[in-house]
């Protein structure tokens, strides 16, 4: 799935690694999607991809949900009873569907190594099939990578790593059964990783 940059390319005026190639260089993975590196030796970055540390907004669901777009389903935050991780949580109620949703939409570049963790509780539709998911968007609307776990009465993380393959990319939190009731997720987190030994990272 990785890709490297073709640094044998040099017929263009310059090797635009704009959209998330990466360079292999003694046994150093670089991320590159700042950068646009020109035949001269210089390096333009792109303020637009400079992005650091967490993509969500309102990635905590304290005091409400808003940023997040629901499908199949409403989504609240548990406030002002708490009861998350960290204070309150989200709660993804069913409406319909056998898959109920709730995500977010980021323009990451191609090829740039992401990750998404989650915690994951049971609510009122019991111990069920979840899915923790980094998606492609249009037109492949392809799973990167992602997790089907069965939710449980207590708290527990997931996270799930992968390289994106559009830039519109997807972080979704999904309740996988038709049963009435609710699912629960608290503190979700969507980075752009460092390094190759951040898909470990939990
Ligand atoms: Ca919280
Ligand atoms: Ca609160």
């Amino acid at each position: 799935m990785t890709t490297y940059l073709d640094v044998s390319q040099t017929s263009t005026s310059h090797l635009d690694a704009g959209h998330g190639a990466l360079l292999k260089c003694d046994n150093d993975v670089i991320l590159c999607s700042t950068e646009e590196w020109l035949c001269d030796g210089s390096v333009n970055m792109r303020p637009s991809f400079l992005v650091q540390g967490e993509l969500l907004a309102n990635p905590t669901f304290n005091d409400n949900a808003t940023d997040w777009t629901a499908v199949d389903c409403t989504i609240a935050s548990s406030h002002p009873a708490g009861g998350g991780v960290s204070d309150d949580h989200l709660i993804i109620t069913r409406t319909g569907g056998t898959f109920q949703y709730a995500y977010q939409r980021h323009l990451i570049p191609v090829g740039t190594l992401v990750r998404f963790s989650v915690y994951l509780k049971s609510g009122s539709s019991g111990n069920e099939s979840a899915s923790i998911i980094i998606q492609g968007g249009t037109p492949g609307f392809t799973a990167i990578t992602a997790v089907n776990p069965t939710s449980s009465a207590s708290w527990v993380k997931y996270t799930v790593s992968g390289v994106t393959i559009t830039e519109d990319t997807y972080a979704i939190v999904l309740k996988r059964s038709a049963t009435a009731g609710t699912m629960l997720f608290d503190e979700a987190s969507l980075t752009i990783a460092t390094s190759y030994s951040d898909i470990s990272y939990t």
